[in-house]
């Protein structure tokens, strides 16, 4: 068994399982994964030993257990990275942080309206609240790339949990054809050519189960 776990969704739905996978294999960081199928009859009794919230993703690390995509990511970033999962200036970092919180906790329209699905290939007509958020995300990606993004080509230059963030945003807006300004775009592009997130879309893909709650939504 290895010291760090990590319990996973279906990487074809679980956006919030992607973000601290993404930071683990960035920074190449040894870990064991345990994916676990979602809404499945017998998922919350596979989750139970795991997680107290029965969700993913969950981070095992000796005695223990984190089971939030953004506190697993500061965990990391602090116990395992040496500080080094967020950008070392205080003024980016404090962003950096801002609008991953942003992320976390806000955008309920995109979350319910275009949820995760690596499968997804069509073109979809936002309503008109999922274009003002998808309007805000377009502005905070060219916004921190004008501003912070001199020393690369993430959203704050060099890679950070900021991108792990946004990684799952990427999928979706490229699955359902979202509109975007042409620095958002070229962003969106980066995210989308990173290994890592073409290794998760791909085995996402793969994936045989169906959600029908997804499914009956794009139906
Ligand atoms: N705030 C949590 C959200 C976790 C979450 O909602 N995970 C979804 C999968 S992406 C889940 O476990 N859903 C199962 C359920 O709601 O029963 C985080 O960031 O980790």
């Amino acid at each position: 068994m290895k010291d760090i776990r990590l319990v996973i969704g279906n990487k074809n739905y679980s956006s919030w399982s992607m973000v601290p996978w993404l930071l683990l294999k960035m920074y190449d960081v040894d870990f064991e994964e345990i994916e676990i199928e979602l809404y499945q009859d017998n998922t919350a009794e596979k989750l139970g030993p795991y997680s107290p919230s029965l969700k993913v993703p969950v981070l095992l690390h000796n005695e223990i257990t984190i089971w939030d995509s953004m506190a697993i990511c500061e965990y990391i970033s602090e116990v395992v990275l040496g500080g080094s999962g967020w950008p070392t200036n205080p003024k980016r970092k404090a962003t950096a942080r801002a609008v991953s919180a942003e992320m976390h906790s806000e955008f309920p329209v995109l979350k319910a309206e275009w949820p995760m699905n690596c499968k997804a290939s069509y073109k979809l007509k936002p309503s008109n609240k999922l274009a003002d958020e998808i309007a805000r995300i377009d502005a905070i990606w060219s916004c921190c790339r004008r501003r912070y993004g001199d020393n690369g080509n993430y959203l704050f230059g060099r890679f950070s949990i900021a991108d792990c963030m946004f990684a799952p945003v990427a999928a979706c807006f490229e699955g359902y054809g979202a509109e975007l300004s042409k620095d958002a775009n070229t962003y969106m592009q980066t995210l989308l050519d990173n290994p890592f997130v073409q290794k998760w879309i791909t085995l996402g893909r793969r994936e045989q189960e169906t959600l029908s709650v997804v499914q009956a939504l794009h139906a």
